[in-house]
């Protein structure tokens, strides 16, 4: 087979990638390792900014987002003073859509079935070739067989466990990283949400998050050691704990259920450099993980594939390969911006197993700051709904 872009890894990022190239009249094929049926049944991410919502609209997929998504111009902030909201609209003019990355991924395929899209599920051992030289190649083994698929650029849309950023040597790799000493326990539940919107709560007893999907679908997470395991939770224990971490006039009233998922996430700050080795770029997880606090990582795999679209259409349509050379440096600068953010709303929200007095009243006087002063909410507020592109 030849192609003019191989895409590793049929996510969000890599959809939303041959979807645009596609509609730019550029060849793809998405090599996936799992079943359609296996990505489709992740829970993932939530929120999705203004920058993401547009780009589902450029790809010609907004439709069911723009009937079954949420729009929320605010978030609440639960803190020992009680609950406090942030007005993303009256601070900075913009608001985010509540609409599930599952949703957004459905969406994605049926758009690519639409369009004749190659895509290949199940597609195991994928290996990259020659991505210094100017003819690179992928091999992938499916159903005994082994597979070529020769192409003149390859997007490492695999997420943070793939196989493309290894494939960049170490001796041209740089990583950097935190990890932090805790994780989230997440439940969805066929219930209604508890509240119109979003509630992110500092308590001594850690992190709790109320969010949500539909009006019938309701998605929690409370932090956790990193020790704990799924199997230690019990639906009981864990509406029990996380109803002792948010407001008592919430916890009193909110529908509770029997969970649907259940799972523990661990929590990352990691970036790697450069993006771009040779013919190879890497998007989104692949290149980066953000703690979920912010709501950023699905919203920066989209910026990234903003960013590449541009750069690739520039050099294949257009053959002006100079573009190649912008895709990190742009994808980067709004990468760390998120970087940033979702560090400091995390350091903000959580509790940390080694945290003193001292850091305590810091962050009770930073979590004041927020309430009371205009310009903390500006900052808040602007960084949540998302950076321009
Ligand atoms: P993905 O979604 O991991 O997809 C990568 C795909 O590549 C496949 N793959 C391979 N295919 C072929 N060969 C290989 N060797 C391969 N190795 C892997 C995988 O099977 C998979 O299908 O990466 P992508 O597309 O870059 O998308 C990134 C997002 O999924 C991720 O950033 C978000 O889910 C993060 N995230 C959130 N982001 C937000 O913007 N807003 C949120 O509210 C939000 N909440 C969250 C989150 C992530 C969470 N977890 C579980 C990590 C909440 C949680 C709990
Ligand atoms: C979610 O709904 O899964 C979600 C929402 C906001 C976050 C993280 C996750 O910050």
């Amino acid at each position: 087979m030849r192609v003019q872009v191989a895409i590793i890894g049929g996510g969000p990022s890599g959809l939303l990638l041959s979807q645009l190239l596609m509609r730019a009249g550029i060849s793809t094929v998405v090599l996936e390792r799992q079943t359609r049926d296996y990505v489709l049944s992740r829970i993932r991410a939530g929120v999705l900014e203004q920058g993401m919502a547009d780009m589902m609209r450029r790809a010609g997929v907004a439709e069911r987002m723009e009937r079954e998504g949420h729009v929320h111009d605010g978030t609440m902030l639960s803190t020992q003073n009680g609950l406090f909201r942030i007005d993303f609209k009256e601070r900075c003019g913009q608001s985010v859509i509540v609409y599930g990355q599952t949703e957004v991924t459905q969406d994605l395929y049926a758009a690519q079935d639409a369009m004749g899209a190659q895509i290949v599920h199940e597609a195991k051992n994928v290996a990259l070739h020659d991505v210094t030289s100017d003819k690179p190649w992928v091999t992938y083994e499916k159903d005994g067989q082994t597979h070529r698929v020769d192409c003149d650029y390859i997007a490492g849309c695999d997420g943070f466990h793939g196989v493309s950023r290894p494939t960049i040597p170490t001796s041209v790799r740089a990583e950097f990283e935190r990890v932090y000493p805790f994780g989230w326990l997440g439940i969805l539940s066929r219930t209604k949400p508890a509240a119109d919107e979003l509630i992110y709560a500092n308590h001594p007893r850690g992190f709790a998050l109320a969010s949500m999907r539909n009006e019938k679908l309701s998605r929690y997470y409370v932090q956790v050691p990193l020790t704990d395991t799924v199997e230690q939770w019990s639906d009981e224990a864990f509406w029990d704990e996380f109803r002792r971490r948010i407001p008592a006039q919430v916890a009193d009233t909110m529908e509770i259920g029997p969970s649907i998922e259940k799972s523990i996430a661990p929590l990352r700050s990691f970036v790697t450099e450069p993006m771009k080795y040779g013919r190879l770029f890497l998007v989104g997880d692949a290149a980066h993980i953000v703690p979920p606090t912010g709501a950023k990582g699905l919203n920066l795999a989209a910026s990234d594939v903003h960013y590449l679209v541009e750069a690739l259409t520039a050099a294949i349509l257009d053959k002006d390969a100079a573009a190649l050379d912008q895709y990190g440096p742009k994808a980067l600068a709004r990468i760390w911006s998120a970087m940033r953010f979702s560090w400091w709303m995390t350091t903000l929200m959580h509790r940390f197993p080694d945290q003193t007095e001292f850091d305590q009243k810091i962050q009770e006087a930073e979590l004041t700051q927020l309430e009371t002063m205009e310009s903390a909410q500006v900052t808040m507020a602007r960084n949540y709904v998302g950076l321009p592109y």
